[in-house]
């Protein structure tokens, strides 16, 4: 497979204005015909042939102006359809057939459950009929689709309703138009056995809208939650962005096989049924939040990236970081912001950092790629959008309003670049963001290293700021960054923000400097007290941040920082150094001592509870085993587990007390609502009760059981039975295992749950469990999300994954060796834990490679080839 490169960036020859489908369904044999207006660009010379993308497709006929053509004036390859000669303006006809039933990759036109549905981002849409499947040719389209009446009552497609009716044989057939030209990959067709649930929304100027969700007739009382959801996204992108929708009707169908989470095809979203459907009995207090921040992130791409998209695949993160900034901050108004931010941070922190720092690392605009879904990574999406907060901040929200006002007026049906969106905010602004485009073209995470100094004499801070970005693949020299660093001055006697001033300007409580040099100096002058910096206040920009804080200097942070989030920050990174010590401790044989500053830290905590419970519940949270491995310049799997698993235990004695009576305080009889101040007294409590049962105070167990036993909604349920499972005790595991399975058996995103509680419990005998439950009947490779509950959830499972005899890689590299066949897009994401061999021990290193050049000598898809050929680059 060859790379395509950015710098080759051509306009297409051909545009296609307006484009016309007729899908006759047949699992085994579709028809489909495409009627194609297309017209050569003026610029173009007219002995430029005409290609068409087009894969896995039988051609049965091909017209040009009604004349069929002959076999000799075309060629069809294994990626598409040339034809030489063409009219500079002409209708093309084509006819060609495919197989729903045996489309295992769920690319293109598939078959999930028996019913028909499509995934054409990023370049599915050729699996469908020959076209220019590139995201810069928009065209309009009207597509009927022709199905079965009985197995097929519901069809549907993208847009307005036109035109239904009967058909001989059974058939049945309805006419979709969409009258906003997009490009292919925003196309979908649905049809099946399929019931809605509808409510309407009535847009800021008096429009109003049908609201459909299609579903299987038995998930009809699971999707409350994402109509409310949909409702508060398209209120919230009115309000926040001016932004309304353009169409009479929106839909949402859940999917039970599905790559992604969801899709945003104009008018007729396609979701991961685990990204929509939601009841207490079935769905967590985390599964609804990710639903609502779906819904919403689907919804809002309907203007970042439908009416306005990217000119190429290469533009990705245009509509992805900006939408992941636009749904982050809508799910921060809904529910508790500081937690919100908290959490995005843990996890990018973890996982992108990672991403970053291995083999397949790359820019968030990449200038080269093999394969185009192996992109879809934490770095276009979530450094994206750190990166559009970046800017948002930059230049404040007022001028971020205007600049994407302008974005969306100016470019408004067409596809454009990351450049046109900077360029809006940079006009908007005035500010010069010739030096932040770096941060679209460099990869790796920057490294600041801050050094502090108070002078008493002068009463100054002095703030030294280092910066530099690690090499990465094909980037070893990296250029300064500017990088945006929010701050205060904490000082040690007031414990208040201390007023800053920098060059004798007066700041105020809080600032941003602005690290642009590789090495810069701040003085802070009139700094009346000693103090200690917060610094990258609300995680101001995407970096490593090292300050040498003293665990007092943290202690005292952990209570005064007047920045929530840094707060929280600062217990990390008190658990952290106590973390070191005991990971050391471990590896040279030497007795583990509890530090005794973080026992009291958390002591004050609990006794002096931020008001909203669901910070607390962060703050009690210890750092996860994959944030410590991140921190560790060789990963000492056993080393770190041992040492968390100590400060738990630790910390559960030693506040026992104090656990027993936060929970006993946050234990509630009310219904059930995923409404923020509920999440967050449950998750209090649920924290507080993992720290008993972690040193099976039998009190503590009992609880556990009776709070599994009470089945009073999923999240408890859910919460004690991973206890139970993850403890020792399996007397207590197994019948709670036993029942839930069968109380459960009949719901597919339920028993994910099931599989993936029992493989990631770190007791050694997980791998047969693994092995036993790939056997179960309603385990398959088929479904990713199975796949990811089952395979996916052991590889996060770092005692087991990462065992010493290997036993854990082989069963990864076997599961990606088969699934390279049916679906290399879930395959080629499922090797990532292995790709991060760098960062472990030599016997690992070797086991870990062994296993990649096990698949490498496989016959492989391009997904798994790029990714295995840069890991062992
Ligand atoms: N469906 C994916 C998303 O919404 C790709 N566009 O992010
Ligand atoms: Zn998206």
């Amino acid at each position: 497979p060859q790379p395509v490169y950015l710098s080759d960036y051509q306009p297409p020859a051909y545009r296609v204005t307006h484009t016309e489908l007729t899908f006759d369904l047949d699992p085994a044999a579709t028809r489909v015909k495409a009627r194609l207006q297309i017209e050569r660009q003026a610029s173009v010379d007219a002995t430029t042939p005409l290609q068409l993308d087009g894969e896995q497709l039988t051609l049965h006929a091909l017209l040009i102006d009604g004349a069929p053509l002959a076999n000799s004036d075309y060629q069809v390859t294994e990626q598409g359809l040339r034809i030489d000669q063409v009219p500079a303006s002409f209708t093309l006809e084509s006819d060609v057939e495919l197989s729903p039933q045996d489309n295992t990759a769920l690319e293109g036109l598939y078959q999930s459950n028996g019913m028909y549905c499509t995934q054409c981002e990023a370049e599915g849409f050729r699996r469908i009929t020959f076209y220019p499947d590139r995201p810069d040719v928009m065209s309009t389209f009207k597509v009927t689709v022709i199905g079965d009446r009985q197995r097929e009552p519901i069809l549907l497609a993208n847009g307005n309703p036109v035109e239904q009716g009967e058909l001989p044989n059974g058939r049945h057939f309805a006419t979709w138009e969409d009258p906003h030209p997009k490009p292919c990959y925003l196309f979908a067709l649905v049809a099946g056995d399929l019931h809605k649930v509808e409510d309407h929304f009535t847009t800021q100027s008096g429009r109003k809208v049908t609201l459909q969700i299609w579903v299987e007739e038995e998930n009809l009382q699971k999707t409350d939650h994402a109509m409310g959801s949909l409702k508060r996204a398209m209120a919230w992108d009115e309000q926040a962005y001016g932004r309304e929708y353009d169409l009479d009707l929106f839909m949402i169908v859940a999917v039970n096989d599905f790559n992604m989470g969801a899709m945003e095809n104009k008018g007729l979203n396609i979701f991961n049924s685990a990204a929509v459907l939601a009841h207490p009995d079935t769905a967590t207090d985390n599964a609804f939040q990710t639903v609502e921040g779906i819904v919403a992130h689907e919804y809002f791409h309907n203007w970042s990236g439908n009416r306005v998209t990217c000119r190429d695949w290469f533009q990705l993160s245009l509509k992805e970081g900006f939408t992941v900034f636009r749904d982050q901050c809508f799910s921060a108004e809904t529910n508790s912001a500081p937690v919100k931010r908290i959490q995005d941070v843990s996890f990018f922190r973890t996982a992108q950092f990672a991403e970053d720092a291995g083999p397949t690392a790359h820019p968030v605009r990449p200038d080269h790629y093999i394969e185009i879904t192996n992109f879809y990574t934490l770095t276009i999406y979530e450094k994206g959008a750190e990166i559009v907060r970046m800017l948002c901040n930059l230049v404040g929200w007022e001028a971020f309003r205007q600049g994407s006002d302008q974005y969306f007026q100016r470019f408004d049906g067409q596809a454009v670049t990351i450049e046109d969106f900077v360029d809006c905010m940079a006009e908007a602004s005035g500010l010069d963001l010739s030096q932040f485009m770096r941060w679209y073209s460099q990869a790796g995470t920057p490294e600041i290293d801050v050094h502090g100094e108070y002078d008493y004499a002068h009463g100054e801070y002095h703030l030294t700021l280092r910066q530099r970005t690690p090499a990465t693949p094909d980037q070893v020299d990296k250029e300064p960054l500017h990088i945006p660093i929010a701050m205060g001055l904490v000082g040690t006697k007031s414990g208040q923000d201390l007023t800053l001033t920098l060059d004798g300007e007066k700041l105020g409580r809080q600032a941003v400097i602005h690290l642009r040099d590789d090495e810069q100096t701040f003085v802070f002058t009139d700094v009346a007290e000693a103090p200690v910096p917060s610094l990258l206040r609300n995680f101001s920009a995407p970096v490593k941040l090292h300050f040498p804080y003293s665990r007092e200097d943290l202690a005292f942070l952990l209570t005064h920082d007047s920045d929530g989030f840094n707060r929280w920050d600062a217990g990390q990174r008190l658990a952290m150094l106590a973390l070191d010590d005991l990971i050391a401790a471990h590896r040279n044989g030497v007795e583990k001592v509890m530090d005794s500053r973080v026992v009291e830290a958390f002591r004050s905590l609990l006794a002096n509870a931020p008001a909203d419970k669901a910070v607390l519940a962060e703050m009690l949270t210890l750092p996860s085993e994959a944030y410590i491995a991140e921190q560790q310049p060789i990963v000492d799997v056993d080393a770190i587990h041992a040492a968390r698993e100590f400060i738990r235990q630790s910390l559960a004695m030693a506040l026992r007390d104090e656990f027993m009576a936060t929970f006993e305080a946050n234990r509630s009889d009310d219904a059930y609502a995923p409404i923020p101040e509920q999440i967050a007294q449950r998750s209090l409590k649920n924290v507080a009760l993992a720290y008993l049962v972690s040193i099976e105070d039998e009190q503590g167990l009992a609880l556990c059981e009776a709070q599994f036993a009470a089945d009073h909604n999923m999240t408890d349920v859910r919460h004690a039975l991973t206890l139970l499972v993850h403890s020792d005790r399996d007397d207590l595991a197994s019948p709670a295992l036993k029942s839930f399975g069968e109380k459960w058996a009949h719901d597919p995103l339920v028993m994910d749950q099931w599989f993936s509680v029992q493989v990631s419990r770190p007791q050694a005998d997980v791998i047969d469990r693994v092995k036993y439950l790939m056997a179960h009947p309603a385990f398959s490779l088929k479904n990713p999300n199975r796949v990811r509950a089952l395979i996916g959830a052991f590889a996060q499972n770092r005692v087991n994954f990462h065992r010493l005899d290997g036993q854990g890689y082989a069963l990864l590299a076997d599961v990606v060796i088969e699934l390279n066949r049916l679906n290399p897009e879930i395959a080629a994401r499922l090797i990532t834990p292995l790709t991060r061999w760098q960062r472990f021990d030599e016997t690992r290193q070797e086991l870990m490679r062994s296993q990649l050049e096990r698949i490498q000598r496989e016959p492989l898809s391009s997904n798994v080839y790029e990714v295995v050929e840069k890991a062992l680059a």
